[in-house]
C-alpha cells in the first residue's frame, strides 16, 4: 500500500471514530466507512470482517483497519492502472467532500476548508491550500480541485 492510500486510511479511520472516546471502530462505524469506500456490506458481512480483523470484541484498532483495507485494496487494484486512484479512493473522497461541504452547494468555501482540515487533523494553513488548489481561481474548490488537495497534503 503507497504511503498516499495509507494516509487517506489513516484519515478514513479517524474521521469516523471521532466522535468516539476509546478511538475504536465499532461495526455501525465499520459499516459507514466501508459505504463511505463504496461497499455495501450486509450485517453478515460486517460481523464477519469483525470477526476477522477485529481485535476486541466487536471492535477495531487503527491496526486491525489498515489490515483489513490492505486486503481490500488489493483486491480492488490488482487489475488497475497503479497510477490512477482506485475507485475506493475516489468513492472515499467524493464522501468526505459531501461531509465538508456544509451548505451542500457542491463547492467547499475557506470556512468549510478549515473545518475540513480540523476534522482531518491538519494544521496547515487552509489560506495557502486554497491558492495552491484553487486552479480556477474562483476562491472555492470543486471537487476536482479538492481530489487534487488531498493527493498532495499529508494527512
Ligand atoms: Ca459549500
Ligand atoms: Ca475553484
Amino acid at each position: 500500500m503507497s504511503q498516499a492510500v495509507l494516509d487517506q486510511c489513516v484519515a478514513a479511520f479517524e474521521l469516523f471514530t471521532k466522535d468516539t472516546t476509546d478511538q475504536l471502530l465499532g461495526v455501525a462505524e465499520l459499516d459507514l466507512v466501508l459505504r463511505a469506500l463504496g461497499q455495501e456490506p450486509n450485517p453478515k458481512e460486517l460481523g464477519e470482517i469483525m470477526q476477522g480483523y477485529g481485535s476486541k470484541f466487536g471492535k477495531m484498532n487503527l491496526d486491525d483497519f489498515l489490515e483489513l483495507m490492505q486486503q481490500q485494496i488489493r483486491a480492488n487494484t490488482s487489475d488497475r492502472n497503479a497510477d490512477s486512484l482506485p475507485a475506493a479512493t475516489i468513492a472515499f473522497f467524493a464522501e468526505a467532500f459531501r461531509l465538508f461541504d456544509k451548505d451542500q452547494d457542491g463547492y467547499l468555501n475557506m470556512d468549510e476548508l478549515k473545518n475540513a482540515l480540523s476534522l482531518i487533523g491538519q494544521d496547515g494553513s487552509a489560506e495557502e491550500l486554497m491558492v495552491a488548489s484553487d486552479a480556477n481561481k474562483d476562491h472555492k474548490l470543486d471537487f476536482d480541485e479538492f481530489v487534487e488537495m488531498m493527493k498532495d497534503i499529508d494527512v
